[in-house]
């Protein structure tokens, strides 16, 4: 399709940009007023491009999802690196992490939020699935609207303009075997129904749109039951996404074996019908018939490196895992980092450092690493994310980078080693420059358009919290 466009403002014209099948040439991307993709047409001959369709100031590559996030603990990240007792470790950090939770404010969190998603605009992350469990007022009681705190997400995430999964977590018990919550666990407790309440009051307040959908997350293993799994996934639509906590800690899958006899993952497999609508977060610890078996169901491992190297989690067995064509995603999780490149680049890392090879992650059909991993990120990402986004095709959100071509890890590189400039090279500031959320541009010479009263306001936040 090489025709003139009668909406210069709802058109963009790339000389290079990312598509399903690679690096592209002369792309046309034309998208409708609900930000839907509508063209997407390489080898279009410049002369037949309207005048007044903007030019992109460099090559294009598909917006990343960001499939984890808890937004309240950005504004702790660097505040917990010391060492506070003789075996800090994962456990330790949650219990200082409670307390941090315990102070959060519904005003202090939207500030949080919206700096947050600001910052993930900028870093090229264009969706984020938000797993959100601080529902309640510190001591456990309601607030006049019980999706308060949701709700200030939700507004979050449409006023910087990213794309929002909302996962209201379902947080019911301290460990398995059902026992009691903790008292430091009060904000985030509720029963299936309580929480299918919340979540159907928070629907009516904000309803799905093309930026916005819903799902639901029990938080672990841990935290809720068999039967209240079930209750939970019968509230929901079939197709909802659903999102868990999976293994990330030696320790519960210590205590699943003594509990359950089985291990997490085994536990989720053989009980529930785990396909693709499913994301499992920090999959790190799983067997060889785990592997295998999570990778048959279709489901997203859900992976937040910078997170799990931070909190000591372990290293996920991503070589056999993507050679039996499992599916994976990336999220920032606990925002220790929020970027992608770093996440795919710490994926790659873990393999080399621990087998001593180099391009572990690369396979016969895709050579360079980064391609594999940027591929790999954005169709399981997008699957996490319930959305139609993860591609430059017809019919999804009009979310897209403009990287700087100019930038010292890809200039003079031929195409094809572009992705690896991005993902491997540290060399400066980043070389995302535009980014665009259904076919808005939110970010500019890597400037969000909010950028300094968000900053302000997130400052103002933090002294508030940290007081
Ligand atoms: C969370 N975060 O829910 O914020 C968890 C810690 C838990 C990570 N796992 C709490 N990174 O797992 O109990
Ligand atoms: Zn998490």
């Amino acid at each position: 399709m090489t025709q003139s466009t009668p909406q210069p403002n709802r058109a963009l014209y790339a000389a290079h940009a990312y598509l399903p099948d690679g690096w592209r040439r002369n792309v046309l991307l034309e998208w409708d007023a609900n930000g839907t993709l509508t063209t997407v047409a390489p080898d279009t001959d410049t002369a037949t491009v309207a005048a007044g369709v903007q030019h992109a100031a460099g090559p294009v590559l598909p917006g990343m999802p960001n499939l984890h996030s808890h937004a309240f603990q950005r504004a702790m990240a660097g505040l917990t690196e010391y060492r506070a007792n003789a075996t800090d470790n994962f456990w330790s950090w949650r219990d200082l992490m409670y307390r941090f939770a315990a102070r959060i404010t519904p005003e202090g969190l939207a500030s949080v939020a919206q700096w947050l998603y600001i910052e993930m605009l900028k870093a090229g992350y264009t969706s984020v699935c938000e797993f959100h469990y601080v529902h309640h007022t510190p001591d456990g009681g309601r607030y006049a609207n019980q999706a308060e705190l949701a709700q200030r997400v939700v507004d979050a995430a449409s006023a910087s303009g990213i794309g929002m999964t909302m996962l209201p977590v379902l947080y019911q018990y301290s460990g398995f075997g059902s026992r009691a919550p903790r008292e430091d666990q009060q904000r985030f407790i509720n029963t299936p129904d309580s929480l299918l309440a919340l979540l159907a009051t928070l629907r009516a307040a904000r309803a799905e749109n093309g930026g916005l959908r819903y799902g639901v997350a029990p938080h672990s293993l841990r935290a809720v039951s068999a039967d209240s799994l079930q209750a939970l996934l019968g509230g929901i639509e079939a197709d909802a996404p659903v999102h868990i906590h999976i293994a990330e800690q030696t320790a519960e899958v210590d205590a699943c074996i003594e509990t359950e006899g089985v291990r997490p993952v085994q536990w989720l497999l053989d009980r529930f019908e785990v396909d693709s609508r499913w994301c499992l977060v920090h999959a790190t610890h799983v067997d060889a018939s785990e592997t295998q078996a999570l990778a048959s169901s279709g489901a997203v491992a859900g992976l937040c490196l910078t997170t799990e190297a931070n909190l000591g989690d372990g290293i996920f067995p991503a070589q056999e895992y993507l050679d039996a064509q499992g599916r994976i995603g990336i999220g920032s999780d606990s925002h220790i980092g929020v970027d992608w490149r770093a996440e795919l680049r710490l994926l790659e890392y873990g393999q080399r450092l621990t087998r001593r090879q180099r391009n572990v992650l690369a396979s016969p059909h895709a050579t360079h690493v980064a391609d594999r991993l940027f591929d790999a990120a954005l169709d399981g990402g997008a699957r996490a994310t319930g959305r139609a986004v993860g591609a430059l095709q017809p019919g999804r959100r009009a979310d897209w980078l403009v990287l700087d071509a100019n930038h010292s890890s890809i200039a003079e590189h031929q195409s094809d080693a572009w992705l690896s400039g991005v993902v491997f090279c540290e060399h400066g500031e980043t070389p995302i420059r535009d980014v665009y959320t259904g076919g808005e541009k939110v970010v500019d010479n890597r400037r969000h358009r909010d950028e300094e009263g968000a900053y302000a306001r997130y400052r103002v936040a933090l002294a508030q919290l940290l007081k």
